[in-house]
């Protein structure tokens, strides 16, 4: 022991020289990816197996670069854990116990209790929330400053966004686009996540956030170019309705299978992190998504490379018609972020201020401390699924009612706006009449506006198009040709 002892100051030492040591920790309210986290000012660097009762790696904001940083994340959980190894065999004293297991990613105490982790907590983990339902500020509130501008472009966003999902849903009801889906009763998580971003950070959603994009400045056009798959659709009418995207907005197209985006947000804000780029990756998952294997991979592995990713969850208590009580039995999602070795926080989705704050923060922890952090917003899906569900069917009306009415996020939000004196009555019906004349005209525009060409159906993917695809393209013409009834006539041969 004495040997690792002297082994390990050497490296301490070089370790500090290497990498320098920078400010404070504030724990406020997130939950530390590690349970042995001691709040306050921080001096030394963490090496397993030396830290016999202090914090893990996670607690430390080192100054130095990005790859730096990596790197000697790599030392830790290699070259450092193989000389643990190799010094121990050479221990003679059989092994001192009552210090304790010195292992990998820190010291273990030893206990003679057979002790077993109770499944929970006992107490659930809080809701961070800065709005009341009045729209004033919960006394004593930590949040981020959020000036006029702003939060009246996050206000209008809001009731744009409700607005365009009221009228294109009827549209899909009149026939007139094939699908849709509404974010209704979640319009706070998108808009004010994108309030608390800036344009580089780049998005993979899942699909009930087209807010991020309106606030990006994606067109009621382009959202009305896409549902309609017309020629000015970006994705050239190759996707169903509701699969946005925009390379120019830093958006990656939406994947219709539940959390592929996740391990891909991961890669994604990898490669930002090698590229030491001052920007994060944000993505987003319902609660259903998480019952997915994709998310335990994702989170794995954005807590092993340190990735800057902030994941979103909307916990909206529904997976279509499956109810969160069969989807886990865990306190939500929150607490899978420790499991992993990711901070997190759980936030009321439905509080446009709380979100705003709490994506601010975790934007700011992931690029300064390269590290992934987990964000769980709490809401509940107002409308249905989609419109190919009806979910009065599996759930009372009441309590779809008492989110409508009760917890209404946009009402929340704008009532706190007109505390400020930001908004007043006048504008609100100005904005609702004159958005609803835009949504009416932007519909009948795209509606009428010719489709992609069908050879668009088979480009972009190979620079020559190999010959299965050619001959696909020649069937296709053929049949077209052949049974011009059962087939749009819209679409340029
Ligand atoms: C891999 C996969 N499995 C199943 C589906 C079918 N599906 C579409 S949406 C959905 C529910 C997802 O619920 P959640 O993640 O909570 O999102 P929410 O709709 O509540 O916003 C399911 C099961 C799918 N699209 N992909
Ligand atoms: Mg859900």
């Amino acid at each position: 022991m004495a040997l690792w002892f002297a082994k390990s100051r050497t490296i301490i030492h070089h370790l500090k020289r290497m990498v320098g040591f920078m400010g404070d920790f504030h724990q406020n309210i997130w939950i530390s990816s590690s349970s042995y986290m001691q709040p306050g000012p921080l001096s030394s660097v963490f090496i397993p197996g030396i830290h016999k009762h202090r914090s893990t790696p996670s607690l430390f904001l080192f100054n130095s670069s990005v790859s730096t940083r990596f790197s000697l994340q790599r030392f830790k959980s290699t070259k450092a854990a193989s000389q643990h190894e190799h010094l121990c065999s050479t221990d003679d004293d059989g092994g001192d116990y009552s210090q304790g297991l010195d292992f990998p990613g820190g010291n273990v105490a030893c206990i003679s209790e057979m002790r077993f982790l109770s499944e929970s907590t006992g107490m659930r983990i809080p809701c961070y929330s800065v709005l009341d339902g009045n729209g004033e500020i919960i006394v004593g509130s930590e949040y981020e400053q959020l000036g006029e501008e702003i939060a009246v472009k996050m206000y209008t966003s809001m009731v744009t966004l409700q607005m365009m999902d009221t009228i294109f849903y009827e549209a899909q009801r009149q026939g007139r686009i094939s699908f849709y889906l509404t974010s209704t009763g979640e319009e706070a998580i998108s808009i004010a996540a994108a309030a608390a971003l800036t344009a580089d950070d780049i998005i993979l959603p899942q699909y009930r956030e087209p807010g991020i994009l309106l606030w990006r400045g994606f067109t009621i056009e382009e959202f009305a170019s896409q549902c309609f798959g017309n020629k000015n659709d970006c994705g050239k009418g190759r996707q169903m309705p509701i699969h946005y995207g925009s390379k120019k907005l830093n958006c990656v197209t939406i994947s219709s299978p539940i959390a592929t985006q996740l391990p891909q947000a991961v890669g994604v804000a990898y490669s930002l992190k090698m590229d030491k780029k001052d920007a994060c990756v944000v993505t987003y998952t319902g609660d259903g998504g998480t019952s997915e294997g994709d998310f335990h991979a994702a989170l794995n592995f954005a807590a092993v490379t340190e990735a800057p990713v902030v994941f979103i969850c909307r916990n909206n208590g529904w997976a279509i018609s499956t109810n969160i009580s069969e989807q886990f039995r865990s306190d939500g999602i929150v607490v899978r972020g420790r499991a992993y070795g990711i901070r997190s926080i759980r936030v009321d989705g439905n509080d446009a201020l709380a979100v705003y704050s709490a994506i601010h923060r975790a934007r700011q922890m992931a690029i300064s401390e390269q590290r992934p952090v987990l964000v769980e917003a709490l809401s509940y899906r107002v409308g249905h699924h989609s419109t190919s569900d009806d979910s009065t069917k599996y759930r009372s009306v009441d309590e779809i009612e008492y989110w409508k009415k009760v917890r209404d996020p946009v009402n929340r939000f704008r009532k706190w706006v007109e505390r400020n004196g930001w908004w007043s009555q006048e504008e609100e019906s100005e904005l609702r009449s004159s958005m609803k004349k835009q949504l009416l005209q932007v519909i009948r525009v795209a509606e009428k506006t010719e489709k992609p060409p069908l050879k668009e159906l088979f480009s972009d993917v190979y620079d020559i198009p190999p010959p299965n695809l050619r001959e696909q393209e020649k069937q296709l013409r053929e049949t077209i040709i052949r049974y011009p009834q059962d087939y749009p006539s819209d679409v340029p041969l």
